[in-house]
C-alpha cells in the first residue's frame, strides 16, 4: 500500500474528519451525502485500496468478488458490521475494522430515551402542546403512562452497550436481567446486579421491558421471532436500539396491533430507510415511539467514530493489527 493510499468514503462525514483524511490519504470523499450507487460502489472496490462504508452501504460477497486486489481493507465507519460479509472479505485478504466504544454511551442513552419515552407518554404528551391542540389543563387522571421504577428489564445481548444500559438502568431503579451467548464475568453481575438468564424464552416471559443489544448476525436474524415474540407479556415493552433484523417486525407489529404486547420503542427497522406504515400508524396512537437510526447521532460521537477510522487505517498502513479489527470468529 502506497503511502497515501486511496481511500474512498462512502458518505459525508464530520468536517475535522475529511479535512484529516484529505492530509492523510488520496482521499475521494462523497460531498452530496447521498449514499453510492450499486454502479459507483463497484467502481470503488475496483480501485480503491481503501474502502471507508457505513450501515448503508452492502458490502456482500458479490461486491467483493469484484474488487480489485489493490482493495486491501474495509474500514467500516460504524460499530455493527452486519453490512459487510467479512467472511468473504478475509478469504479475500481484505481486513475489515469497524468503531466500538466510542458509540457505547450514546447509544445506551438512546436505549434509556425510548425505554422511558415509551411508558411515560412523552410523545404523546408533548405533541399535544406542539399540535396546537388545547390543553384543558391539570387532571388527575388524563396522560397516565406507567411507571418504569421497580420493574424487570431484560437486556438481550449483554456487550458493551448492554452493559451500558443495565448501569443507567440500575440507577433508575429497575431490576436488571440479561440474556447472552456466554455470561458475563461474576465481577460485572455483581456490578450491576444482573440476573442471567441461560434461556431466552423464559426471561422473555417474565420482564417488563425488554431491550435488544445484540448485534445483528446470521444467529440473531429474528432472534425475537414470532413464536417468542409470544411468550412477552401484555404489559411489556419492547426497546430496539440494535438492529431491526434481530426482531421480526411484522410479528411485532401485529401484537401491538392486538394488544398483546404494550408498545415499543424502536430506533432501527428491518427494511431501512423503509418503516412499516402500520408502526407509523401505532405511534399515532400512542403505542410505539419511532426515531430514524439515532442511536449514535451526536457531533461527538460521531468525530469520535471519524477518528477511529483514520487510526485503523493509518495502523493497518504502517503495517500493524488496526486496533478494531473484526474478525469472522469474533462476529
Ligand atoms: C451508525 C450504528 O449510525 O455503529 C453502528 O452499528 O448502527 C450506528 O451507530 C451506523 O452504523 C454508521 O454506519
Amino acid at each position: 500500500i502506497r503511502k497515501r493510499p486511496l481511500v474512498v468514503v462512502t458518505r459525508k462525514l464530520p468536517d475535522s474528519v475529511e479535512t484529516r483524511m484529505r492530509e492523510l490519504f488520496d482521499a475521494r470523499l462523497n460531498l452530496d451525502d447521498s449514499p453510492l450507487s450499486k454502479a459507483a460502489l463497484i467502481e470503488a472496490a475496483k480501485q480503491a485500496e481503501i474502502i471507508v462504508p457505513t450501515v448503508t452501504d452492502k458490502i456482500d460477497a458479490a461486491l467483493i468478488a469484484e474488487a480489485g486486489p489493490q482493495l486491501k481493507l474495509i474500514a467500516n465507519f460504524g460499530n455493527g458490521v452486519d453490512n459487510i460479509d467479512v467472511e468473504a472479505a478475509v478469504k479475500k485478504g481484505i481486513a475489515v475494522t469497524n468503531t466500538p466504544r466510542v458509540l457505547t454511551e450514546d447509544t445506551a442513552d438512546m436505549t434509556m430515551a425510548l425505554l422511558l419515552a415509551v411508558p411515560r407518554r412523552l410523545v404523546e404528551g408533548a405533541s399535544v402542546l406542539i399540535s396546537g391542540q388545547e390543553w384543558t389543563g391539570w387532571s388527575p387522571t388524563w396522560m397516565l403512562g406507567h411507571r418504569i421504577w421497580g420493574k424487570r428489564l431484560g437486556i438481550v445481548g449483554m456487550g458493551r452497550i448492554g452493559q451500558a444500559v443495565a448501569r443507567r438502568a440500575r440507577a433508575f431503579g429497575l431490576q436488571i436481567h440479561y440474556h447472552n451467548r456466554r455470561r458475563v464475568p461474576v465481577e460485572i453481575e455483581e456490578e450491576l446486579e444482573a440476573t442471567y438468564w441461560e434461556s431466552l424464552d423464559q426471561m422473555l416471559a417474565r420482564m417488563d421491558i425488554i431491550s435488544i443489544n445484540c448485534p445483528h448476525t446470521p444467529a440473531t436474524y429474528h432472534l425475537l421471532s414470532a413464536r417468542r415474540l409470544k411468550l412477552i407479556r401484555p404489559e411489556a415493552y419492547v426497546v430496539n436500539t440494535a438492529r431491526g433484523e434481530v426482531i421480526d417486525e411484522n410479528t411485532l407489529t401485529r401484537l401491538i396491533e392486538a394488544g398483546e404486547i404494550a408498545g415499543a420503542g424502536l430506533d432501527v427497522f428491518e427494511h431501512e430507510p423503509a418503516v412499516n406504515p402500520r408502526l407509523v400508524k401505532l405511534a399515532k396512537a400512542g403505542k410505539v415511539v419511532l426515531l430514524p437510526h439515532m442511536g449514535s447521532a451526536t457531533v461527538e460521537g460521531r468525530v469520535e467514530m471519524g477518528e477511529k477510522v483514520i487510526i485503523n487505517i493509518r495502523t493497518f498502513m504502517d503495517g500493524h493489527k488496526p486496533p478494531d479489527r473484526v474478525l469472522p470468529s469474533t462476529l
